[in-house]
């Protein structure tokens, strides 16, 4: 399979962002902690430029936290802020606020001997469908940004008013410019961030199967109430699970794609296990 996304509207998301980060102090880059490598823009850091970054494992509660805990050490090894979060629970909303602010000491340091209280400002980025959104409505009492389970949920910028003096902006999600890196566009893909009309459920799935196999295959046995699968290729594996499962269409055929959404659907609830699809490499 090759995945392919439009290359035109993220260089112009891109532009978008070279002059919404005029206007801010400093930039908030969330990460899926399932795969943080490939959530890497390379064109961000253009973007970003000198400006401060706060890097965000986000959906941590999906991923051990011994591996989450690994990226946010090697993010902090090359020079960044890092922590982790769970942005559908509230309960690490004080972390982030905390090293917002401390991104920013010297800034508000400078406006305090001013005598004048700085407003921080900060644009969230990151991969659509990563949690930017719902990152920043678990930092507010009320539910202001849009958010759902599928990539470009939210269309235009939202600045949201943390407190008195924070405010965030969001944005929509941005892949990169381009899709060379097709393992890379993989690992979107299952995690969600790839339109659902630009890849192919069913290799997708076998994608998704062959990590399983190789990685954590007594996850899919047990799931799907498998025999003996040491031997088997990804497509034998997905159709006996569609045997297990009775995915059977009219005529008898196996019904490929309702047995890949299912897989799918499971590996991204985490029913599959709480497995990062990057590990960090030390
Ligand atoms: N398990 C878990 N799910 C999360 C977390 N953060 C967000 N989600 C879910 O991920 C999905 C996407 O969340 P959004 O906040 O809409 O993501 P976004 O980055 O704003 O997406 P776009 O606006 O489309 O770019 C939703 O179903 C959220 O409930 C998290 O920390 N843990
Ligand atoms: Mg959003």
């Amino acid at each position: 399979m090759f995945i392919h996304w439009f290359p035109g509207h993220m260089t112009k998301a891109i532009r978008m962002m070279s002059e919404e980060i005029k206007v801010v102090d400093c930039v908030i880059y969330v990460l899926d902690a399932r795969a943080p490598e490939s959530c890497i823009n390379p064109a961000f850091d253009e973007v970003i430029g000198t400006k401060p970054r706060l890097y965000v494992l986000n959906k941590a509660d999906m991923v051990s936290q011994k591996e989450v805990i690994k990226w946010v050490d090697k993010f902090r090894r090359q020079g960044f802020r890092c922590i982790y979060s769970n942005s559908i629970s509230k309960a690490d909303a004080p972390v982030i606020v905390k090293n917002l602010l401390e991104l920013n000491e010297d800034l508000i340091e400078r406006y305090h001997q001013k005598g004048v209280n700085k407003t921080v400002r900060a644009m969230v980025i990151g991969v659509p469908n990563c949690g930017k959104s719902t990152l920043i409505n678990s930092l507010v009492k009320e539910k202001k940004a849009v958010t759902g389970n599928k990539p470009g949920v939210t269309r235009g910028k939202q600045w949201v008013s943390i407190g008195d003096y924070i405010e965030l902006l969001d944005s929509p999600g941005v892949l990169y410019p381009d899709f060379k890196d097709q393992d890379k566009a993989m690992r979107l893909a299952l995690i969600g961030s790839v339109k659902e009309d630009v890849v192919d459920v069913s290799e997708l799935a076998l994608e998704a199967i062959k990590y399983f196999l190789a990685e954590h295959p007594s996850d899919l046995i047990n799931r799907y109430k498998l025999g003996d699968i040491s031997n088997k290729v990804p497509l034998e594996v997905m159709e006996e699970i569609g045997k297990k499962r009775g995915l059977i269409m009219r005529g008898g055929e196996l019904d490929y794609e309702r047995i890949a959404k299912i897989i799918i659907s499971d590996f991204r609830k985490g029913y599959l296990g709480k497995y990062p699809l990057e590990k960090v490499d030390v």
